[in-house]
């Protein structure tokens, strides 16, 4: 898929809208949800050009993919969730209403948040 270089996440990587940031490495920027769902709600972005999970697991190097999961696990234990847990979550694609079309993950915590899929 086209990346639009435009998307709100790669102009926060840009430095050119301010976010709340939480976390920053070569492979990726954590920052907190401008709408929290919960009392901790992080956003994890790779640093490259990658619209969707689909594109990232596609086409990141296995080392862009180990240092962003590395660092989405750091993020979350830095937040102080693993002993209480969390929930990861990509929206990938119309049917998940994936909002922006630059890949991230959502980490979700510090209440209870009952079951996914029942
Ligand atoms: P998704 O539906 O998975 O694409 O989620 C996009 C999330 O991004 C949504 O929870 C709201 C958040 N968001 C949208 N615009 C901004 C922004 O400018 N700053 C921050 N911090 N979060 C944003």
């Amino acid at each position: 898929m086209i990346y639009d270089r435009n998307n709100i996440f790669a102009r926060i990587l840009r430095g050119e809208i301010p976010c709340k940031k939480v976390y920053e490495d070569r492979y990726a920027l954590a920052f907190h949800d401008i709408n929290p769902q919960a009392p901790t709600h992080i956003l994890v972005i790779p640093k490259g050009p990658f619209t969707s999970f689909a594109d990232f697991s596609a086409q990141a190097t296995v080392e862009e993919i180990a240092g962003f999961v590395r660092a989405a696990g750091l993020i979350a234990r830095q937040a102080g969730l693993d002993d209480s847990g969390y929930r990861l979550l990509a929206n990938h694609g119309p049917d998940s209403h994936q909002e922006v079309p630059h890949f991230h993950i959502h980490i979700v915590g510090g209440r209870p948040l009952g079951k996914l899929l029942a």
